[in-house]
């Protein structure tokens, strides 16, 4: 085992388990039936319709998640703990991937970033259970879904498109990961447990356990996976070996059934080997610790109060020696990011009919670095000061109205206001590389930008027999995120002014029109979401653009980031049917079309078509399922070009992968789920995925992109008990 990662909870997940199953094997029926307090955390915005029921499981889910659920307009949820198909990887990004309309830019094992309708990066906002955090990485090593331990959740939301303002500016959506908070109705415990086996030498563990009574409760969730790397479907091996860890401790009061006082802390490391470049990940720190106060029914028109603050802290080594042999000179990076935020929202029923929610959020992050060799050699990087490089803040306030009319219709509207600031610290910037290295005063040095950033939306909601359907206008804008504006350069033949785009990038304004609906009857249970967006001063980021060489005569390769016109229009559409008891058919569809309105050619970084089709069948404690997954080509493309987390390299070919699993239900607190993805072995790779020839890593063979995982079996078992 790694020294780094052993000096936390030594393999903690796999010893509770066998102490989780002796319990149970022991004690099956003895175990105390304890229902938590029926009250649950309905989504505020939606406070005044009472209709909408959270899935709330009984028991264990018994199937494999191939479609998950889209039980309101412009929402879909995943149960981050049910069983997916195919096995994601032990990270947030790869969770996500189930969703029509999500993919992932592949990197190597884990840490790839999540993208919806081709959007990535800021674009899509990321809340760990209300926090924004953001990674230390400055070559995007550590999306916020690298510190996504998915075990430690309870419950994953997707909110489509700028039809939201109370989570912070959003654009392209919003991705809440949660944990649900139930008072004890009397003192008693609940565990929840799962260990996973796969191909690779994958083993995922976790335990949660939370205990408390009336007044007061505690939690404690362990989480541990590693996984060697895992071969393609040609047996060649991809660099993809990972290994992580979290331990998360929570402490509650709840004096009564609508107030909750929580302390919670969170430390969770990992090391990550990635395909796609010159360096790995040999440190993901986290250091988390936040407060919330949660207030329902006060009474009069004030309905809620919800406060939050956090304090959140990133430490990440990357280097080119720990998890890989060869390298000429041996290096590390070492960023960190400091990041303080809050949140304060109240919800006020000004009528029967309606339901605003009025409030501010705010996070402040501080960013530096420092890089240099090995232990052991005078230019050890642990033995140098940090530098700061730069520093964010963003103050928000949010209004967001529904308004109940009649039985059948809503209208949701939203107002929201950011301030933003942001400050870079770079004295110099690096141009070249190697022996041409060369380092030049930053042009924007110590300057500081401001920008007042408004977004909106409004939002009419139908219910029919069955269903609802709505339709959308929404207006965001996002002001340029770190990657964009620390370390791109600016459009521009000169090596001076143009070395950094800091003053110049202007943020990006997107307005966009979003319609759907759902549907359910008989068997059938329906979804269909739509959009056209149009965005102004989109931030694209050009690589290999050429300027002239650092030093003496030629070019050289520059990465600049700059402000284009860009439409998209695409959208998602699904059905689940019912075909006896025991059978149920699922289909999903999934599309987006970039158009890059400045340059006249594809928007780059875009998802080709996506089908799904699946079959499940139940009788009993025994269930089984096969998943088809259709993937076509994609000539739509723009070779260079992209966002901060990937660039297109070219057209890729169409693939299709078939998947099995299976499942049995011991009882309702034990279950076995397994599976084969990828039966037939093929050989693929998703099209916005990274280069896997720009690492040249020793041992590995080249792929054109980075390759996804050939036959793999899985089992995992789960357990419930409470
Ligand atoms: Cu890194």
């Amino acid at each position: 085992m790694n020294t780094n990662l052993s000096r936390f909870s030594p393999r903690p997940g796999t010893r509770c388990l066998r102490l989780a199953f002796l319990l149970s094997a022991l004690f099956p029926a003895a175990l105390p039936a304890q229902t938590p307090s029926a009250r649950h955390d309905s989504r505020d915005a939606h406070a005044v319709h009472a209709s909408r029921q959270e899935p709330e499981p009984a028991s264990l889910a018994p199937i494999v998640i191939t479609a998950p659920a889209t039980d309101a307009p412009l929402e879909v949820h995943l149960d981050p703990k049910a069983p997916q198909q195919p096995l994601p990887a032990n990270d947030g990004a790869s969770l996500l991937k189930a969703i029509p309309g999500m993919n992932l830019i592949r990197k190597g094992g884990i840490d790839g970033d999540p993208v919806f309708r081709g959007m990535a990066a800021s674009r899509l906002n990321i809340l760990l259970d209300g926090e924004h955090i953001l990674g230390g990485c400055g070559g995007r090593m550590d999306p916020p879904t690298a510190y996504i331990f998915p075990d430690a959740y309870d419950r994953v939301t997707l909110l489509k498109g700028p039809q939201s303002v109370v989570h912070g500016p959003a654009s392209a959506g919003t991705v809440l990961f949660e944990r649900k908070h139930e008072r004890f109705s009397q003192s008693g415990w609940r565990l929840n447990a799962a260990l996973t086996g796969a191909g690779a030498g994958r083993v995922d563990s976790f335990i949660d356990l939370k205990g408390g009574n009336r007044a007061v409760y505690a939690e404690g969730i362990l989480t541990r996976a590693r996984s060697d790397d895992y071969k393609d479907g040609k047996g060649d091996a991809v660099h993809s070996r990972y290994e992580r860890q979290s331990a998360t401790a929570i402490l509650g009061l709840t004096p009564d059934d609508d107030t909750r006082i929580e302390l919670s802390a969170i430390r969770s490391d990992a090391e990550a080997a990635y395909a796609d470049r010159g360096m790995d990940g040999s440190r993901f720190h986290r250091e988390n610790q936040a407060v919330k106060f949660e207030k329902g029914r006060i009474g009069g028109i004030l309905n809620k109060i919800e406060a939050s603050a956090y304090y959140n802290y990133i430490d990440h080594v990357m280097d080119n020696y720990r998890l890989r042999h060869g390298a000429a000179t041996p290096m590390a990076s070492n960023p960190d990011r400091e990041t303080h935020g809050g949140r304060l929202a109240f919800t006020l029923t000004p009528t029967e009919n309606t339901a605003l929610i009025l409030g501010g959020d705010l996070q402040a992050n501080k960013h530096a670095g420092r890089s240099g060799s090995p232990r052991g050699r005078a230019d050890y990087y642990r033995g140098k000061a940090r530098v700061a490089d730069a520093r964010f803040e963003n103050h928000g306030l949010f209004s967001e109205l529904t308004w109940q009319i009649g039985e059948a219709r809503r209208l949701i509207g939203g107002l929201r206001a950011d301030r933003w600031r942001a400050t870079d610290k770079r004295q110099t910037v690096g141009i070249g590389s190697g022996m041409m290295a060369n380092d030049r005063p930053n042009p924007s040095a110590n300057q500081t930008r401001r920008e007042i950033l408004t977004s909106g939306f409004i939002r009419l909601e139908r219910d029919f027999t069955g269903g609802t359907a709505y339709i959308g206008l929404g207006r965001s804008e996002r002001a340029p995120d770190f990657w964009e504006l620390i370390g791109k350069e600016a459009a521009g033949q000169d090596n001076s002014a143009s070395l950094s785009v800091f003053a110049r990038l202007e943020p990006e304004k997107t307005r966009q029109i979003d319609a759907g609906a759902n549907f359910q009857s008989g068997p059938w249970q329906a979804f269909v979401s739509v959009f056209y967006s149009r965005i102004d001063d989109y931030i694209l980021i050009e690589s290999q653009y050429a300027k002239p060489a650092a030093m003496g005569a030629g070019t050289r390769a520059a990465t600049i980031a700059r402000n284009i016109g860009a439409t998209a229009w695409g959208g998602e559409a699904g059905f689940n049917y019912r075909l006896s008891p025991a059978w149920k058919s699922a289909a999903s569809l999934a599309y987006v079309h970039g158009e890059n309105g400045t340059d006249h050619h594809a928007l780059a970084q875009m998802p080709p078509l996506e089908s799904r089709l699946g079959l499940d069948w139940q009788r009993g404690p025994w269930s089984a399922g096969a998943l088809l997954r259709l993937v076509a080509a994609q000539n739509r493309r723009a070779v260079n070009q992209g966002n901060v987390a990937g660039q297109d390299l070219g057209k890729s070919g169409g693939f299709a992968v078939f998947s099995l699993n299976g499942a049995y239900r011991w009882n309702k607190n034990i279950q076995i789920n397994f599976g084969i993805d990828n039966l037939f072995d093929k050989t693929y790779a998703e099209h916005i995925s990274r280069s896997g020839q720009a690492s040249m890593i020793q041992g590995y063979e080249q792929t054109t992109r980075v390759n996804e995982p050939g036959r793999t079996l899985w089992i995992r078992t789960r357990i419930a008990l409470n």
